[in-house]
């Protein structure tokens, strides 16, 4: 991005409710081209931290992202171990469908009971009311926000995409490339935009529940966005994405679009209103800019790579900073950090990018 275009977007910020955004991740979410890369990663509490398997052996998940207090110690674990630049609040992209009288367990992954198949179990769904899709979530940002803020550290807040959530409330769990799926959106296209809307509305208001509970930015998980072709993500996805990103324009929060295996769909996600793109590790960051120019772009580390060597962790991760380069750049994984990562490795990365400097 030209200086001009910085100072362009600078002068304009969006009227924040919060403290002026000094912050370097929001900085750079901003567009600002920043000394250095902010980083963070994605699935950075979880599974590969000891201190969160200790809490693990004794609470299951829903337990985990429904009592605060756990909630906001497991999403500051990765925050006292390593030098990252935003804390992302632990819960999942499946928190607020219960609202909406749907029972989901998770073994590791998400179980929907009931997959729905059918106009009826759709028109079934309730509305809830704002205050009752996640409390406990608004509880919990507040407790990982206070523990923060003396640090000058924020605190993302995230959300699924409709279509990625409805391939799971439809395929029912985890799948390879969700056929039954892909076939109910061919199927049944009126009935799955009954859902898509219904998880729309939804999603707005639990976005908006975070916000307003300190979320500093928020992004929008559309994990399975890769699995469609053009039109059917321009019929399925595209509009419902636009809605919750209009939804939250000028609440002050930048807003992240996570697609994964997504780059040939980039030319009709560049249509989203976002400040940041989230890529994968498919192609390199410069390769992308051309898509998403006055954009920051966040990524796009493989995450096997830290399960490589520190010498291959260097490298890599300078080919990722050096790509970044030319505008502006958020570090991190192109997707979650896998259960097996070693806690040094991820050390190591953190002091490659702090020690990166992008002006020189
Ligand atoms: O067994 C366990 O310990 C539970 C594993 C686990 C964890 C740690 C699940 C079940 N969810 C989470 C937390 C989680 N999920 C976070 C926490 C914050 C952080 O990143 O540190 C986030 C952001 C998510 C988001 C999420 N959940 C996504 C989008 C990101 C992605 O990986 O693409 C998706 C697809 C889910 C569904 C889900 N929930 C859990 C698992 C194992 C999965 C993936 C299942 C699958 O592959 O289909």
């Amino acid at each position: 991005m030209s200086s001009t275009e910085t100072q362009i977007r600078q002068a304009t910020p969006p009227s924040s409710p919060h403290d002026s955004d000094t912050a370097l991740f929001l900085r750079a979410a901003w567009g600002q081209d920043t000394e250095r890369a902010p980083l963070w990663l994605m699935r950075q509490a979880g599974r590969y931290l000891p201190e969160y398997l200790a809490i693990k052996a004794k609470s299951s998940f829903w337990e985990m992202v429904r009592t605060p207090e756990l909630a906001a110690e497991v999403s500051l674990q990765p925050l006292r171990r390593f030098p990252l630049d935003a804390a992302i609040i632990f819960s999942d992209i499946m928190t607020p469908l219960p609202a909406l009288g749907i029972e989901i367990a998770f073994n590791p992954g998400p179980v929907v009971a009931n997959p729905i198949r059918t106009k009826a179990q759709i028109e079934a769904l309730r509305r809830p009311e704002a205050e009752e899709i996640a409390p406990f979530l608004a509880k919990a940002i507040g407790l990982t926000r206070a523990e923060l803020s003396a640090r000058n550290i924020p605190v993302i807040g995230f959300g699924g995409a409709p279509l990625t959530l409805a391939t799971y409330l439809i395929q029912g769990s985890g799948s390879k490339e969700y056929e039954d799926f892909r076939a109910f959106l061919r199927l049944e296209p009126a009935a799955t935009h009954a859902l898509l809307g219904k998880l729309t509305e939804l999603s707005i208001d639990y976005l908006k529940l975070q916000i307003e509970a300190g979320a500093r930015a928020i992004q929008l998980f559309d994990s399975w966005a890769g699995l469609h072709d053009w039109a059917t993500y321009r019929e399925f996805a595209l509009p419902y994405n636009r809605a919750i990103f209009q939804a939250l324009a000028g609440l002050g929060v930048p807003r992240i679009y996570l697609a994964v295996g997504a780059s040939h769909l980039y030319p009709v996600i560049a249509e989203l209103p976002c400040e940041v793109v989230s890529v994968d590790w498919r192609l390199p960051l410069n390769h992308i800019r051309s898509h998403f120019p006055n954009r920051t772009l966040q990524g796009n580390l493989d995450p096997s790579v830290l399960l490589a060597s520190p010498e291959v962790i260097t490298h890599e991760a300078h080919q990722v900073l050096q790509a970044g380069l030319g505008g502006a750049h958020i570090f991190n994984l192109g997707h979650g950090v896998i259960r097996t990562t070693p806690l040094e490795h991820v050390a190591h990365l953190a002091e490659v990018v702090r020690a990166f400097d992008r002006r020189s």
